[in-house]
């Protein structure tokens, strides 16, 4: 399998929880390397701009109100199948669905407030990586 780096958010509901720490740690124990993080609060555009795939979904405007209600933590992970791993990791989308011992599982409340983002593919890892950290060389040295 290839090195790979892809791009995390802990979404206002986790970091309003507290669990920053606590999801960190377990893509640490996975294997992965927190190798870029900001913390910030998303403006309108930003977060328009970052979920555009979805804008002609229904949810669309609900996702967006979301994620700019707080501040996020926003991480490129690296490390052996980044991409895939980290999904594992997350779980299911709808936490009711999420697998016992998942990030959403543990921590999220509802297909809204579901805790974190993780890039689906190498392409969109690419694109979302270079959105929020354009300086980030995406391979690994
Ligand atoms: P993912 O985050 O597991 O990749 P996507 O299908 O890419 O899921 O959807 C992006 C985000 O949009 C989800 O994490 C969730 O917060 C929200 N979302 C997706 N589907 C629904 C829905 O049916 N109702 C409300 N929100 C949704
Ligand atoms: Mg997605």
């Amino acid at each position: 399998m290839a090195i790979e780096t892809t791009l995390s958010i802990l979404k206002p509901d986790a970091v309003r929880k507290n669990v920053i720490g606590q999801i960190v740690s377990r893509f640490e124990a996975a294997g992965l390397q927190v190798v870029a993080a900001q913390l910030r609060h998303l403006s309108r555009r930003e977060a328009e701009a970052f979920y555009a795939v979805h804008s002609e979904r229904g949810f669309f405007k609900d996702l967006v109100e979301f994620m700019i209600s707080g501040p996020v933590f926003v991480q490129a992970l690296r490390g052996e199948g980044a991409i895939a791993l980290n999904r594992d990791l997350m779980g299911a989308t709808d936490p009711k669905k999420a697998a016992p011992g998942t990030i959403r599982a543990d921590f999220a409340d509802s297909i809204d407030a579901n805790a974190v983002h993780g890039s689906d593919s190498v392409e969109t890892a690419r694109a979302e990586v270079a959105f929020f950290f354009p300086t980030l060389a995406i391979h690994a040295r």
